[in-house]
């Protein structure tokens, strides 16, 4: 538990300030023209494209209507030669092949895309996932050992293995053949595993346009290689579009950008995942309550409905019925497994929200630190939620935070960061204080001896105390254009939709409009909402705020009140209220921080 000793330390306060600072993205009004004039769209649409680094009419077709035909030449990943001809063998000459894969949702459906691939074209799988607690992360060599005593001859990696240099040695010893397919960044120094083929597009000799694929991503190259060298019609025309459901599912809980084939991807997937074929994604669909046919499944439904349950599995260490789930032709046991997926996912927030109720508990008495870099610690706390737990302080803090576990004096971590602070380079600024650790900018994991969290504390704050500056820590909201009430409109809008699916890299635009006028006073709705109508000239809409209420109270608006808005585009299907909506991002007195923009 931490103190705080050092009462005078300097203290940033704890609190966000009160308006966000509206980032607005720069761009280029004559390059915005060209394109708007060479592929027919309204200068906000071609602004959101530039934006996204589409630069003329052809990539702008390209994004705004993906099709099969924009799936990348599998074979243009370096490797894939070796790869299709090995597995090619194995199928032949009727050898099991183990495919080693991970247990999130990546993981665990890159193994589903290869098994059902190379099953389809009569090879014999079994499967390999870690145990998240027992094996910790990448591959054991042990595994192999076991694998190679069984008979099997060929080991795929997938969504893993890219740094799993004493699993590789092993394998070259037990004279087993060794594919690694896998999206994490290699190694620096070590360079590869010794590996028959090595599929990356991370990898440095791979020249493969789009550097972003899933784990699954990668999986589903091979796959897409293997299928159409047997029946590229067949594979284009029926499997593609139904491996693209499972595979969009991984690109979008995998928080890649939805850019280049991974748009494709996304795009193609969601369209198909409309029309649920799978037996195990209908039971899933049903546990989430999902039915396309009353609304349509969006890349926020994945992303906040169907990935954490089926990550659900790997935090409670059953993801291999994932692979089952989405594998049985027997819709009772796809029932009963999604049931369980379900009840675990529920499982899971339950500890979430009992960890998060005590930690702000200590955030609102004080016992936390409230420095640079929040270190916040307990005793056997699940460790399968301490990254979703750190992710939420950071919401609640705006600050970089670590959550740790503490069981049998070892303590287990996980961290997320905040932009403009690197929080894995703040991780090696105290290396010897980790058993182990690793991630990135953003996200890490880490264990060390609980003796050592005081010090970790220290030593990070110190690192932080330069770093994490007022301006870093300032809110901020990117904000993709200013566009006044009378732009808007339903061609507009329509054109708009064509950036849809939104997600990760592909945000969804919000715009500024400013010196809005209130027509009446805010109508409070269920106590936390808001609903009013904003004015600028002529121009009158309706805008709703979710949870807005206690800020609208607190600003005293009412009518007459001059206001700018951040805002998204809504269309209200109501038949008789319908029509095209606001949606609050944020708000604040007009002009009031003029001077930031
Ligand atoms: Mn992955």
């Amino acid at each position: 538990m931490s103190t705080t000793a050092d009462a005078t330390a300097a203290r940033v306060p704890l609190q966000s300030p009160a308006y966000a600072h509206w980032l607005l993205r720069p761009v280029d009004a004559a390059a915005v023209e060209a394109l708007a004039k060479a592929a027919g769209l309204p200068l906000p649409v071609a602004s959101l494209l530039l934006q996204r680094g589409v630069m003329d009419a052809a990539a702008a077709a390209q994004f705004l209507q993906p099709t099969l035909d924009h799936l990348l030449d599998p074979y243009a990943l370096h490797g894939m030669a070796a790869a299709v001809a090995r597995v090619q063998q194995a199928i032949a000459a009727r050898e099991p092949i183990l495919i080693y894969g991970d247990y999130d949702v990546d993981g665990t459906t890159a193994i589903v895309l290869l098994k059902t691939a190379i099953e389809i074209l009569g090879g014999t799988v079994r499967f390999h996932i870690p145990h998240r607690l027992r094996d910790g992360y990448g591959m054991q060599a042990e595994v192999l050992t076991r694998a190679a005593t069984e008979g099997v001859r060929l080991v795929i990696s997938v969504d893993t293995g890219i740094r799993a240099f004493a699993a590789a040695d092993e394998a070259a010893r037990l004279a087993l053949d060794l594919i690694v397919t896998d999206h994490h960044l290699p190694e620096a120094a070590m360079g590869l595993p010794k590996a028959l083929a090595v599929l990356n597009p991370n990898q440095p000799d791979c020249s493969y346009p789009c550097k972003h694929l899933c784990g699954a991503g990668v999986a589903f190259k091979l796959a897409q290689a293997l299928l159409e060298a047997v029946d590229a019609q067949r594979a284009r025309e029926k499997l593609l579009p139904s491996f693209l459901k499972m595979l969009v599912i991984a690109t979008v809980a995998d928080a890649v950008p939805l850019l280049g084939e991974n748009r494709v991807i996304a795009s193609l997937g969601i369209d198909g995942l409309q029309r649920p074929v799978n037996v195990g994604l209908r039971a899933l669909f049903d546990v989430a309550q999902l039915d396309p046919t009353r609304r349509p499944l969006t890349a926020g439904d994945i992303g906040f409905r169907l990935g954490p349950r089926i990550n659900a599995a790997g935090r409670m260490d059953v993801a291999s019925e994932v692979v089952e789930l989405f594998t049985t032709r027997d819709p009772g046991r796809a029932r009963e497994l999604a049931v369980k997926l379900d009840q675990l996912n529920t499982d899971r927030r339950a500890a979430e929200a009992a960890v998060l109720a005590q930690i702000e508990a200590m955030l609102a008495a004080g016992t936390i630190d409230q420095l640079g870099c929040l270190v916040i610690d307990g005793d056997g706390w699940h460790r399968g939620v301490l990254g979703i737990l750190a992710s939420r302080v950071v919401e609640r803090t705006g600050r970089p935070a670590l959550v740790l576990s503490h069981e049998d004096g070892e303590a287990h971590g996980s961290g997320r960061s905040i932009p403009g602070f690197h929080l894995l380079e703040a991780l090696e600024s105290c290396h010897d204080v980790f058993v182990r650790f690793g991630g990135h900018a953003h996200a890490v994991g880490f264990s060390l001896t609980s003796a050592r969290v005081p010090e970790l504390r220290e030593r990070l704050q110190q690192h932080a105390a330069t770093r994490l500056t007022a301006q870093i820590l300032e809110r901020k909201l990117d904000c993709s254009a200013e566009l006044p009430l009378r732009q808007i409109d339903l061609p507009f809008y329509q054109s708009l939709r064509l950036l849809e699916p939104y997600g990760m890299g592909n945000e969804e635009p919000v715009f500024i409009a400013r010196d809005l006028v209130l027509d009446a006073a805010p109508q409070i709705m269920k106590e936390e909402h808001i609903r009013m109508r904003v004015r600028d000239g002529e121009t009158a809409m309706k805008a709703l705020g979710w949870r807005w209420a206690e800020r609208v109270r607190s600003l005293a608006l009412d009518v007459g009140s001059r206001i700018d808005l951040a805002y998204r585009l809504r269309m209200n299907e109501h038949p008789d209220f319908g029509g095209l909506e606001l949606e609050i991002v944020d708000l604040r007195p007009f002009a009031s921080l003029e001077t930031l923009l």
